[in-house]
């Protein structure tokens, strides 16, 4: 007998996997009437759903007679109550709990690439597993990507490619992790509301690493690095800069080099960064992360593979991360509407704006706030004071973030962008609009307020550096938002642009 906890997309692929084996389970939730208990009984059968409260005396209950796992659903809090107390109960009477990527991961027929991190998760995974399709793989794309990873062990497969998140990684032992190749892509501070610490949330990311065959590590994210100390594998290490800083016994190297074009190899290019549809310096080194974790998998030669070398030049990126949903003209200056609202947590945020900077974007009007998870924002409010000319504030998170620029600016206002809160996407995007074009004029007129730099690009940028579920129903739905704002405005201010043309 198998107990299923969390009635989710999780919850349902166990079920599934225990079907197919022929494994009797139930299944429960803490989510009382809001369970979706009438689609699991439509699923599996009414039998299957445990009648009782999710507590510890459930153990006793006749349901569960026999019970030699339980599955673990990643939304769960292990720490919080009721779990707390239900999991120590299945410690004690010698129950394993795992996770469904651990379960997997134990079953799985073929070798496993694993990819995890704060930032670069997805954009890695899916860009590994269009890779290695493009050479002729049959490659399973999933886990916290999308498709649970237990539903990816029905087909025939060469590779899985799994996002693991830290979530899914809290039920999950380190000697149960044998990827071919894993990375930890970078670690900056996200879910601490649920891990506590950065170090916490570091020691699970870091369990990817310990047996993987090759682990592929971040040498400019000093926690990363230090990560390579309990690595029983080889090691490839991937780096923004050519000079070699961290002192690690890597086998090879990937990084940048000319001015961060050229994507290196030890001593030799792999790709130009212009010849890449990715944009954002970011995204070159998420490249190299990948390139490391196809080697791995494919061996040396397949990076010159001109299948590889195609589907890596054609890559644009994955939605709601830096995506130009639409451009409009005001004086010779364009403004861009940016939609990165996969941007969850600081760190990401802080790449978007300095990315944007770096890549020569004179002007930037940000849109940042939603649910918060514990951070600090004082990074993100440093960013923005330097880079930013206005900023819109939304969702819970206004508050905490207006809070940090006024006391890294040195006070409320004091030389900082301006500041404006808004109460939907659709007063924040207007109003980030019309101070764009309010910049993009001053701009063209040479009354910039920073007229030395260079570029001649604006950015309206939505980043928001938190959840997204204060105000909506996930980062895909705030970024549809935005970009059905961001089209309404720039469709109006085009219609009325041609008016005024005809007008005068
Ligand atoms: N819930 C309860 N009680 C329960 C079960 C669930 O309250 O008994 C709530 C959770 O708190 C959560 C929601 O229901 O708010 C969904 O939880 P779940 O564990 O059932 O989630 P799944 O539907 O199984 O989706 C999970 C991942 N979700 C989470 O980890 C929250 C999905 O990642 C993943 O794609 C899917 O498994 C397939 O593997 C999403 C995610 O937001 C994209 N991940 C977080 C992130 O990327 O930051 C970690
Ligand atoms: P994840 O799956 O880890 O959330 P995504 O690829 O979905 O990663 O990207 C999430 C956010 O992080 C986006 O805003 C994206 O622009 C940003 N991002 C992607 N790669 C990096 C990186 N290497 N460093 C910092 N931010 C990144």
């Amino acid at each position: 007998m198998k107990l299923i906890i969390g009635m989710g997309q999780t919850g349902f692929s166990a079920g599934r996997f225990f079907r197919r084996r022929g494994d009797a389970f139930v299944a429960a939730d803490t989510r009382g009437a809001d369970a979706p208990r009438e689609a699991w009984s439509r699923a599996f059968g009414a039998g299957t759903v445990f009648g009782g409260p999710l507590a510890p005396a459930m153990f006793d209950d006749p349901a569960l007679r026999g019970l030699t796992g339980v599955v673990l659903s990643p939304g769960l809090d292990p720490a919080a109550e009721p779990l707390r107390d239900v999991l120590a109960e299945a410690a004690r009477r010698g129950v394993r709990v795992e996770s469904d990527i651990a379960l997997a991961l134990r079953h799985s027929p073929v070798p496993y690439l694993l990819i995890t991190g704060s930032n670069g998760k997805s954009t890695v995974t899916a860009l590994t597993a269009d890779l290695l399709t493009a050479l002729g793989y049959r490659v399973g794309i999933g886990g916290n990507y999308g498709t649970p990873a237990l539903d990816l062990l029905v087909q025939p497969l060469d590779v899985l490619v799994l996002e693991v998140s830290s979530f899914q990684l809290e039920a999950c032992r380190a000697d149960g992790i044998h990827a071919r190749a894993a990375s930890v892509l970078n670690i900056s501070p996200d879910h601490l509301d649920r891990h506590g610490t950065l170090d916490a949330y570091a020691a699970l990311k870091q369990k990817l690493l310990v047996n993987a065959g090759t682990a592929v590590i971040n040498l400019d994210d000093p926690i990363v690095s230090e990560m390579a100390s309990i690595c029983e594998g080889r090691l490839i290490g991937f780096s923004a800069h050519s000079d070699e800083t961290a002192d690690l016994p890597t086998e090879h190297r990937y990084y940048l080099d000319v001015d961060g074009e050229a994507l290196c190899r030890d001593d030799q290019v792999i790709a130009e960064g212009l010849s890449l549809a990715l944009p954002g310096a970011h995204n070159r080194v998420n490249v190299l992360a990948t390139l490391a974790l196809v080697e791995s998998f494919a061996g040396r030669d397949a990076l010159e593979d001109p299948r590889l070398q195609r589907s890596l030049a054609v890559f644009a990126g994955l939605p709601h991360r830096m995506q130009v949903i639409c451009s409009r003209w005001v004086d010779g200056v364009v403004i861009r509407f940016i939609n990165d609202s996969k941007a969850t947590n600081v760190g990401a945020a802080v790449a978007a704006v300095e990315g944007l900077a770096a890549g020569g974007v004179a002007h930037q009007v940000v849109i940042v706030g939603g649910q918060t998870k514990g951070q600090s924002f004082e990074m993100l409010a440093e960013s923005l004071i330097e880079h930013a000319d206005a900023v819109v504030l939304i969702g819970e998170g206004a508050a905490d973030i207006e809070a940090a620029l006024d006391a890294a600016s040195g006070g409320p206002r004091a030389g900082g962008p301006a500041i404006r809160r808004a109460d939907s996407m659709a007063e924040a995007v207007d109003w980030a609009a019309g101070r764009a074009q309010e910049l993009a004029r001053g701009f063209a007129r040479g009354l910039a307020r920073r007229p030395a730099q260079s570029g001649r690009a604006i950015a309206v940028l939505l980043s928001p550096a938190c959840a997204s579920y204060d105000m909506f129903r996930g980062y895909a739905d705030r970024g549809e938002s935005f970009a059905r704002a961001s089209e309404a405005s720039c469709a109006a201010t085009l219609a009325g642009e041609s008016l005024s043309e005809e007008v005068s």
